[in-house]
Parts: structure tokens; C-alpha cells; sequence
């Protein structure tokens, strides 16, 4: 899955897509360079991030989408009924919702409707003040029961599960060492039954792993290997930026797994 941020403040690549025109090449160079789908959003989730309104949120993604419709599959990276409705109707297949169906009531009835797929993420709080001394007893154990409760709310509104995908939420309320952990217990998450999804690409932990405690972004080679680690641990889809660099290194990955 490739990485297509329509805002002027992401963390890694804030406001190289700002553009309609930018953001619609950077999508089919992906497509190009192997991924399977692009994750379109117009609202920042990056740590200390401020909520967009629904105006401005349109007003960002749905002139890629004009210019994506029936050439590419996309995601639509969104927690809004109202942005989810219009990106469906312009062919989006998945709403990506990194607040897992808690933000917006209306959300489910429109993924349910339109029979879209549905990611659902993990997150502990909300961006602008997530990073802020996050603890769990035990994260793995308690990001799989949250996902699985969340995938059980979903069902019961009317989303069939086979459409569904979890995700731990790689950085959306974690540390550094929360954030390795739960890739290496990877293997607790997918036991739910459902595809996973990790996306680690360019993130802070990588660069602080790397020794700058106050990096906010990671290296593609760092995110590269910690995709493979993930992917090695079951999981099915790779949110990241460098597409090129991830494909080549999941392929030869894959060739070893056999
Ligand atoms: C929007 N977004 C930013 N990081 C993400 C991640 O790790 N997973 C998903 N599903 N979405 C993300």
C-alpha cells in the first residue's frame, strides 16, 4: 500500500502532494513501481497533528480521487462519513479509519452500504496528544483485544468481516519500544483471523532506534527491514512511502519463504 498524504504537514512527506496534479503522479508511480493499492488522506495523523475540517479534508482529496477514478485502486485515508461516502463514490475500494469506527457514528452504515473493504487501526488517544507518556500492562495483548472488540462492533454494523483488516498502528500512541514489540508479537494479532496491516515506514522509531532520540522521521533502508520483519510475522499489507524499495525486498523475502 503506498502512501499518498494530500496535506502540507505529514511527518515524512508533508506537502510534496499538496498539489492535485503532484499527488495523482505520485499515486501512479507507485502503482507503477508494484504497490497493490494507494492510501489517499487529506488529514495529517502525525503526532501533535491538529484536526481539518470536513470542508478542507474534501477540498484536498477529492480532486486526486477525480483524477484517480478507474485508473488505480485506492484507499481512502479518512475517520469521516461524509469524506468516505464522496471517495466511494469516485471508486475508492477501502476506508483506511485509524480511529477503527469510534469517531464518526455514521461511518460504518456507509463502509456497510457501499460494501468497501475496512481497515481498522489501534490507537491510544488521539494525534495531538497520543506520544504523550503512553503505557500499557501488556501492548500486544491489549492492542489484539482492542482490535478484536472493534472487529466484533464492526460485524454487528453490518460490515462483512471478510472485508476487514486490523492494524496495530505502528507510533499512534506507542514508544519506541512498544512499537518493536508489537511487530514481534505479530504473530498474537493475526491468530484474530483477520489480514494485518503495519505501518512502520519513515517513522520516528526508526530514526530514534538509530540513535537521534528526537528524530521525527526514519530511513527507507531502516523501514525496509523492519517491513520484512513484519511481513516474516504474517503480516499481509505494507502501508509505506518507498514502494520500489519495498517491493524489491518483499519479493526476494517471498521467494525465501517459498
Ligand atoms: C494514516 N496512517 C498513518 N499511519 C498509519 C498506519 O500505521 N496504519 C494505517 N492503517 N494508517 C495509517
Amino acid at each position: 500500500m503506498g502512501v499518498v498524504n494530500v496535506t502540507p504537514d505529514s511527518f515524512s512527506d508533508g506537502g510534496v502532494n499538496f498539489d492535485p496534479d503532484d499527488a495523482a503522479a505520485s499515486a501512479q508511480r507507485m502503482l507503477d513501481e508494484g504497490a497493490a493499492i494507494v492510501d489517499v488522506g487529506g488529514e495529517s495523523t502525525r503526532p501533535g497533528a491538529e484536526p481539518v475540517s470536513l470542508e478542507e479534508e474534501l477540498r484536498r482529496v477529492i480532486p486526486v480521487l477525480e483524477r484517480l477514478e478507474g485508473e488505480v485502486s485506492v484507499s481512502i485515508d479518512t475517520s469521516k462519513a461524509d469524506v468516505a461516502r464522496r471517495a466511494l463514490e469516485l471508486g475508492a475500494e477501502l476506508v483506511n479509519d485509524v480511529t477503527a469506527l469510534r469517531s464518526d457514528p455514521e461511518l460504518a452504515e456507509v463502509v456497510a452500504e457501499r460494501g468497501a473493504y475496512l481497515c481498522l487501526m489501534h490507537m491510544l488517544g488521539e494525534p495531538r496528544t497520543m506520544q504523550r507518556d503512553p503505557r500499557y500492562d501488556d501492548v500486544a495483548a491489549e492492542v489484539a483485544s482492542f482490535l478484536e472488540a472493534r472487529l466484533t462492533a464492526a460485524v454487528a454494523a453490518g460490515i462483512r468481516e471478510e472485508l476487514i483488516c486490523l492494524d496495530p498502528g505502528i507510533g499512534f500512541g506507542k514508544t519506541v519500544e512498544h512499537n518493536f514489540e508489537l511487530i514481534r508479537r505479530l504473530d498474537e494479532l493475526t491468530a484474530i483471523g483477520r489480514p494485518v496491516v503495519v505501518g512502520i515506514s519513515r517513522k520516528s522509531s526508526l530514526g530514534k532506534l538509530l540513535g537521534d532520540p528526537d528524530a521525527t522521521t526514519g530511513t527507507t533502508a531502516a523501514s525496509v527491514g523492519a517491513a520484512v520483519a513484519a511481513y516474516e510475522r504474517g503480516a499481509t499489507i505494507l502501508r509505506v512511502h518507498d514502494v520500489r524499495e519495498h517491493v524489491e525486498a518483499l519479493t526476494a523475502a517471498a521467494a525465501v519463504r517459498g
